[in-house]
């Protein structure tokens, strides 16, 4: 299917948005898909105003009312699982299976918001006064800009629009500018479902804003935005957070992990081998909690390593939207360039290297699909301390379980993490406080693919945020403590005195 059509079914009309400052390509082939008209200041400035008066019609209406956007958007995005699904694959270069995984991500996230549309629970809090009662109330926020990255270019925007918008908020959303497509894409399916919501839905709920990073700093400074939810790398990050902090906007990040994986004696092998190259190659090395750093005690070492390596040097790598592939290109010559960069160091710094080269470059000349890289690495050097956005595992061997844990730790980053073991004692260790200092910390499965139902983020250099499941729709509101007197007389807290 050419992607015009595709996204004829998806409902964008492609003419009203082709223009200059974009050029969407596909990782697949390093096709052009379409040029894309970029939004300037004045642009923004006008769907900020848009989403400004959106969210002042659309906090009126009662939350269970709200959730039913969010329902009608999920049975438009299960109609459109399939499409979504290719259009992601093509976008992003994601394989099918991970395309539809997406899709299904978002779907799923619709379906939590739409319970939680009626349950955004204030706590009633016992007064020390005779007569008072405290209470807390949430109220919506305001316009929620979202900034995405390519690598989940919608499944991380739902994740915060579903929540704002049962929480009464609009959205601003700037897409990555390698995936302005998907995004348009979901955009119209989402206008579907205001169609079918009724009138009381406003215009400008969802304002989609394409561009660089000037199109996020317009939103950054526009004085009508009340929370930024930032994915991307950590220099990404700081840059928002930097120019969010003179006006102490609310700030959600979720950026770089440099997620490890702790495989102890007593692991089951074949599990751990399958976790491991799920989350060390899925999506081509490029989700934020890939797998990145492997510490096997050096009892099990030699057997699993072997394996890993016949593994990684037997996974298909190829077109994605081919059946049976798993491991598709990467996002662009720069993310082949840091990769070999990458190797490069590991190399100097005393790795040693199976796989990493390039394939089927004759086929592709302007597309970038490689073998996964293992690299064993004698000590955890500097190369293992950054994020590298791209299928590279390094592998150590470990003694002692504290010293693996302290190597896990000592890293800037603090995203996703896993042990296998089927010592109970271990796993509790690595679970508690004493154990992985990340925001997601898994036994017996690895550090990437978790469900929306759990809060995701991370700690230190990742940004601290959580999104998706659990409480994470409190960052979406504002909340209010009210101490209400029901008696006649006027106590003061702390037993002040104050008569005249
Ligand atoms: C991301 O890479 O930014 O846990 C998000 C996972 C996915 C989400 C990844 N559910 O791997």
């Amino acid at each position: 299917m050419n992607i015009e059509s595709l996204l004829q079914e998806l409902g964008v009309d492609l003419k009203a948005h082709r223009g200059a400052g974009i050029v969407a390509r596909s990782p697949i082939d390093g096709e052009v898909l379409a040029e894309l008209a970029a939004d300037s200041k004045a642009s923004v400035d006008l769907k900020m105003a848009r989403a400004q008066a959106a969210f002042q019609a659309w906090r009126q209406l009662p939350a269970p009312r709200r959730g039913e956007l969010v329902r009608l958007f999920g049975e438009e995005l299960r109609r459109h699982k399939e499409v979504l699904g290719q259009l992601v694959t093509i976008e992003a270069g994601k394989i099918r299976q991970e395309g539809l995984g997406e899709v299904q991500e978002m779907i799923d996230i619709c379906d939590f918001a739409v319970g939680l549309s009626r349950q955004l629970y204030g706590l009633t809090i016992a007064s020390e006064r005779p007569g008072h009662r405290m209470m807390e109330t949430w109220h919506p926020l305001g316009v929620v800009g979202v900034i995405s990255a390519f690598n989940f270019p919608v499944a991380v925007w739902a994740w915060n629009a579903a929540l704002a918008y049962v929480c009464g908020n609009s959205v601003v959303w700037k897409p990555s500018e390698k995936t302005p497509l998907t995004a348009l894409a979901t955009a119209a399916l989402f206008r579907r479902a205001v169609a079918r919501f009724g009138s009381d839905a406003p215009d400008g709920l969802l304002e989609v804003a394409l561009g660089d990073a000037q199109v996020g700093e317009a939103l950054l400074d526009d004085g009508r935005l009340a929370l930024i939810s930032a994915t991307g790398s950590t220099r990404m990050g700081r840059a928002v957070a930097a120019r969010a902090a003179p006006r102490f906007l609310r700030t959600l990040l979720e950026l770089g992990g440099n997620n490890a994986m702790i495989v102890a004696p007593s692991a089951d092998l074949s599990l751990a081998l399958r976790a491991i190259v799920f989350a060390a190659v899925g999506t081509a090395g490029q989700r934020c909690t890939t797998l990145r750093r492997l510490f096997v005690h050096h009892s099990v070492y030699a057997q699993l390593v072997n394996k890993v390596v016949a593994a990684y040097a037997s996974v298909r790598v190829g077109d994605p939207l081919v059946e049976g592939n798993l491991v598709g290109p990467l996002i662009d010559a720069a993310a082949f360039k840091g990769m070999q960069n990458a190797l490069d160091q590991a190399r100097d710094e005393g790795g040693k290297v199976h796989g990493g080269e390039r394939v089927l470059a004759q086929m592709h000349e302007s597309a970038y699909y490689l073998r996964p890289a293992l690299v064993e690495m004698p000590a955890q050097s500097a190369v293992m301390c950054h994020e590298t956005f791209a299928p590279i595992l390094y592998v150590l061997a470990y003694d002692q379980l504290e010293d693996a844990i302290a190597q896990q730790n000592a890293v800037p980053q603090g995203l996703a993490s896993s042990i296998f073991t089927t010592d109970l004692r271990e796993a509790e260790f690595f679970v508690s406080a004493q154990g992985s200092d990340c925001g997601i910390a898994n036994v017996n499965i690895g550090p990437s693919g978790a469900e929306i139902g759990g809060a995701f983020g991370g700690e230190k250099e990742t940004g601290g945020g959580r999104e998706s499941g659990s409480d994470a729709w409190k960052a979406y509101m504002r909340r209010a403590t009210n101490t209400i007197n029901y008696s006649s007389a006027l106590p003061l807290a702390q037993g002040i005195r104050f008569d005249f």
